[in-house]
């Protein structure tokens, strides 16, 4: 990446379990604290219709219809985080999917005793994050 080039950017939901555990402050401060700048955040509940679409690759997984019920079932902080390879970095804290599994000292191992349940989603390619960014900030397109 050239040095005029701009910053990568993820899209990242903090799920409505960590607003309802009071733990958006713990999420919100390990990716700053990491150096990465917030470029845009909301506090929504998502629709059935955004929730078809921001999981489109796993509509037709059994694990969807419990995962919808969750995702929909309250508010969520969205934001969009940039920085230098920052859907990696993302990622790398964030941890492996089941909070059961992921190794401690990511937020989901450190938090989440969960597969579904698991505090964050954060964009996994730079095509998934342009995507999801379109969906949650048009705005910023
Ligand atoms: P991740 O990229 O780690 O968020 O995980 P995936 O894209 O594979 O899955 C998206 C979400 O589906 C997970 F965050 C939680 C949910 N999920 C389940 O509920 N059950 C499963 O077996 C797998 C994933």
């Amino acid at each position: 990446m050239s040095s005029n080039s701009p910053d990568e950017r993820s899209l990242v939901l903090i799920k409505p379990d960590a607003v309802r555990r009071g733990l958006v402050g713990e999420v919100l401060s390990r990716f700053e604290r990491k150096g990465l700048r917030i470029d845009a955040m909301v506090h929504r509940t998502m629709d059935a219709a955004l929730a078809d679409a921001h999981y489109a690759e796993h509509v037709d997984k059994a694990f969807y219809p419990p995962l919808k019920d969750f995702m929909t079932g309250g508010p969520l902080v969205a934001l969009v985080l940039s920085g230098d390879e920052v859907i990696d970095v993302v990622r790398g804290l964030v941890g492996a999917t089941d909070g059961r599994k992921a190794a401690a000292g990511t937020i989901r191992g450190d938090l989440s005793l969960s597969n579904r349940e698991n505090l964050v989603h954060a964009s996994d390619s730079p095509d998934s994050a342009k995507r999801e960014i379109a969906l949650w900030f048009p705005e910023l397109g």
